[in-house]
């Protein structure tokens, strides 16, 4: 059959500091290529609706696949689905990804028959069975594992044996110089273990894997850093090099081969300071960019995300990233209770240090502890507004002036690392891009005030809402089965050795605090 994959338009985020390859969605690609098929991708991050109107019109596939990772682009796949049926009655449309996977039943009800099934968990395990059911006995449908129709579910999603056995195609993706983060400027991405043993209550990494933890084996790693033609490489793992010897064993046989890339990844801080070693020899080999979730720089925020780390800890944790030389970017959650004072003492903090400070607002999504047990009502339940950068929980300041705060606050990040101040210290970087045609990262040094403006955000909470999700239920946390997509197999689901399992579970249960 012919099978298009395609993954929905930018989100705020990706329109200024970062777009990054669908490496989800590539994976699927390559297994639905492997049981035979005929496979396209597109990618409306950096292609156009018309795109893909003329591909489907011109090319007339058989199956449409959606990856639907961000909760913000649940309305586009539907509007595209409904569309896509106006000009292919006969498709088999389905939806697969992070975020699809916790509100399958209500995308099937907004899509009204226009998208046949929802695809839950790893796409990689199930697709061909899906394929072929959809070709050979639509019926069958309902028994693929993970497959909710609006009839019906099949059963539980299955887990990936070995990350050793997947593989991302790569080569479908068109455009591909479009993609990069900050100077990494090409930029592919990649994975070298996924899934994450943490539980914040913010987060829905941990329940969808089922707290799962798997690596990718060193030889298959560099395998595949060898495929990827980019300069630049995105580590999508959620927290790298949780066990240091899978760390130094990729970067040693990174360092054998000569392979030579430039890294960007994201860890937690604890992490950073047990396998400090990992992290030093990394960055002889080339990391330059490193990511660190601190969330709050009080110990009543850290408590309140679960994150289980102290405030010491995390200071000592950016300290030694510092040290390290290498552009560090830390996370923190605003609150939507947050008054103007509390602002201040953070924008305060943010001049004051170095690093790049990402702000995102504190959101309740599905498939987080957070989504049952935030007893705050929601504002808004319109699904664009979930994305961590608008504020759906009632606001203690009137809600123009959060965003004024919010945005006065993230413009402390503009004037620090963007625009002329970046643009000075990465003349020479910049410079080599323009001349290779690389404008990506030059370009995003002046979007931010046309991206980030309180009024725009405002002007978001006024579109008039086409599908709305459903409230969080009211009966509190639920039993383990309902909050995890793949379901939890305990120490056997974990591919760490016993000291690294120790000091996860002391820093999940504050005994290492
Ligand atoms: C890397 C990453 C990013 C990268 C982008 C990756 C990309 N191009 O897709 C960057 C840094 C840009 C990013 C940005 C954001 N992210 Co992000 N991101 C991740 C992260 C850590 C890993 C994703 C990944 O690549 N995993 C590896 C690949 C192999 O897995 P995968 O994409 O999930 O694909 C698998 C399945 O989902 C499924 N699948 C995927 N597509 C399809 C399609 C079909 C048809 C099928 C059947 C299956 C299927 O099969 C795949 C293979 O097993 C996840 C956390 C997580 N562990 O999932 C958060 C996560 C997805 N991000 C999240 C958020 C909130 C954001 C932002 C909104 C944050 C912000 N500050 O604005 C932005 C929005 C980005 C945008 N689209 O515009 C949330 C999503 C919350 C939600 N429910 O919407 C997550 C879950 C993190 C969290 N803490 O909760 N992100
Ligand atoms: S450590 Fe990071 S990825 Fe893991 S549960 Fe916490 S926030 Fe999510």
């Amino acid at each position: 059959m012919k099978c298009l994959a395609v993954h929905p338009g930018p989100l705020m985020y990706t329109k200024i500091y970062l777009r990054l390859e669908p490496l989800g969605l590539e994976l699927v690609a390559q297994a639905v290529r492997e049981a035979g098929h005929d496979v396209r991708l597109i990618d409306l991050q950096v292609e156009t609706w018309n795109d893909y109107l003329s591909l489907v019109q011109s090319w007339k596939p058989d199956v449409i696949a959606f990856s639907c990772n961000y909760l913000a682009n649940v309305p586009e796949i539907i509007d595209l689905a409904k569309l896509t049926r106006t000009h292919l009655p006969n498709a088999f449309v389905f939806v697969g990804g992070h975020s699809a996977s916790f509100v399958a039943r209500e995308i099937l009800q907004h899509a009204e028959g226009t998208i046949d099934c929802v695809l839950k968990g790893e796409g990689e395990m199930s697709v061909s069975g899906l394929l072929l059911a959809a070709e050979h006995d639509r019926n069958a449908i309902s028994k693929v594992p993970g497959v909710v129709t609006l009839e019906g579910e099949g059963p539980v999603p299955r887990l990936v044996q070995s990350l050793d056995d997947v593989r991302p195609a790569r080569d479908l993706l068109r455009h591909r110089r479009k993609y990069f983060i900050g100077v990494l400027d090409p930029c592919a991405s990649i994975e070298f273990a996924r899934g994450c043993p943490w539980d914040c209550s913010f987060c829905s990494a941990w329940t969808f894997y089922g707290r799962s933890y798997r690596m990718v084996s060193p030889q298959k790693a560099v395998e595949e850093l060898e495929r990827v033609r980019e300069p630049g490489v995105f580590l999508v793992d959620d927290v790298a090099f949780i066990q240091a010897k899978q760390g130094l064993e990729i970067g040693e046989a990174i360092a054998r081969r000569g392979i030579k890339k430039h890294y960007y990844l994201e860890t937690r801080g604890d992490v950073l300071l047990r396998n400090k070693e990992v992290f030093q020899f990394w960055k002889t080999i080339g990391l330059e960019y490193m990511f660190l979730g601190v969330e709050a720089i009080d110990e009543e925020g850290l408590r309140m995300h679960r994150k289980r780390i102290s405030l010491g800890k995390n200071f000592e944790a950016l300290e030694f990233a510092r040290s390290l030389g290498i552009t560090v970017a830390i996370n923190l959650i605003a609150d939507p209770d947050w008054d103007r004072k509390r602002f201040e003492v953070i924008r305060q903090w943010c001049v004051e240090i170095p690093e790049i400070v990402n702000i995102s607002v504190n959101t309740p999504y599905p498939g987080t502890e957070s989504w049952y047990t935030e007893s705050r009502k929601l504002q808004t339940r319109d699904y664009r507004l979930f994305d961590i950068q608008h504020a759906v929980l009632p606001t203690r300041l009137p809600l123009p002036e959060f965003y004024e705060e919010l945005v006065k606050t993230q413009q402390v990040l503009n004037r620090k690392h963007l625009g002329w101040a970046a643009l000075k210290s990465t003349a020479a970087l910049a410079a080599g891009h323009l001349m290779r045609g690389q404008t990506n990262f030059v370009k995003m040094l002046w979007k931010f005030n046309s991206v980030y403006n309180p009024k725009l955000q405002m002007a978001d909470h006024q579109r008039p809402t086409s599908y709305e999700m459903s409230p969080p239920p009211t009966v509190g946390k639920p039993a383990d089965s309902e909050l995890y997509i793949l379901q939890p197999k305990g120490r056997k689901g974990r591919a760490l050795d016993d000291s690294t399992e120790q000091f996860i579970d002391a820093s999940r249960t504050g005994s290492s605090l």
